[in-house]
């Protein structure tokens, strides 16, 4: 099963940008106000990566803002762990609250950053959240057991697995449980990390992740999906054989760095409809309609 891209896709580029870019691409994305939000990896001329809002009412057609929203030099206190960049925002709702969980990037090697907003203006920054190297980072949208849980993607020698651990103020982490690693000789083999935030389905949490495989000189980055268990999260019920999405069409294959999609961002409908945004080559923003229950199939 793979799932369904727009026809229109990308659904944005740097043309879209009022301003000069590299590249637009790597949203986290959520509804709020009924409004499709999605905060964009904008990488900027020198190469150093902030992030931009762009707002849509039907998820397909999105305004991008005409500044910055949140850049290296707003994490005044923690600047030294963001220096070289802000990359691939992950946003988790909990009541009220939009929490992003990001990739501060700096000589202090890529380490996961928490910040929280209420109506994406006014952002509180918490700082880093982990140590290096660690990526990939998602909280669930609620408390499991009494406590807050994040997924994340550690680095150690030459292992990408991930992992979940617990909090009981989103701050302060601990009781780390490893969730999977990549399935040697397969499309996955040589990393994986959490993509999408977990979202509560009937069957477990359902999650999209990222695998990568080596060719030569280039990876090939695609993605599948897994369900963990509800009460224990860092038990995998089932996991998508095959990848629900590879590189194929040219806006994927062709940019800064081609055959990759790579996705940290979704919206469930009403309806159960999802729509996952991704983006194609490190260059792009495009979209692919699935639903729970089609993913909770492949899982099985
Ligand atoms: C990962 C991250 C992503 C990027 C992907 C493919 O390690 O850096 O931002 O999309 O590689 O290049």
């Amino acid at each position: 099963m793979e799932i369904l891209r727009y026809n229109s896709n990308p659904i944005l580029t740097k043309a879209d940008v009022s301003f000069k870019v590299n590249s637009i691409f790597n949203p986290g994305a959520v509804k709020f106000n009924n409004k499709y939000i999605l905060v964009c990896r904008v990488e900027m001329p020198n190469g150093r990566s902030s992030f931009i809002k762009a707002e849509s009412d039907d998820g397909y057609s999105f305004t991008v803002d005409k500044k910055l929203l949140l850049t290296p030099e707003s994490h005044t206190e923690f600047y030294e762990y963001v220096e070289w960049g802000i990359e691939d925002p992950r946003i988790t709702q909990i009541e009220d609250k939009f929490y992003l969980t990001y990739t501060g990037y700096s000589k202090n090697m890529p380490l996961v950053i928490l910040a929280e907003t209420e109506d994406f203006k006014n952002f509180k920054i918490h700082g880093p959240i982990s140590e290096p190297s660690n990526k990939d980072c998602s909280i669930f949208p609620e408390k499991i057991n009494g406590y807050y849980w994040k997924v994340d993607r550690p680095s150690a020698e030459s292992r990408r697995d991930i992992w979940v651990s617990k909090s009981p103020d989103l701050i302060h982490w601990g009781s780390p449980k490893i969730v999977m690693q990549p399935e040697q000789g397969t499309w996955e083999q040589d990393k994986i990390g959490a993509s999408s935030n977990p979202i509560r389905t009937k069957d477990g949490w359902l999650m999209l992740y990222h695998g990568v495989r080596g060719f030569g000189i280039s990876s090939i980055y695609k993605l599948g999906v897994v369900l963990l268990d509800i009460n224990e999260p860092w038990k995998v019920i089932g996991k998508s054989r095959e990848p629900i999405l590879s590189p194929d069409q040219d806006y994927e294959r062709i940019g800064d760095v081609g055959n990759v999609v790579f996705s940290n961002g979704w919206i469930v409908e009403d309806d159960e409809r999802i729509k996952v945004y991704y983006s194609g080559a490190d260059t792009n923003i495009c979209v692919a309609d699935t639903s729970i229950n089609e993913l909770i199939e492949v899982c099985k």
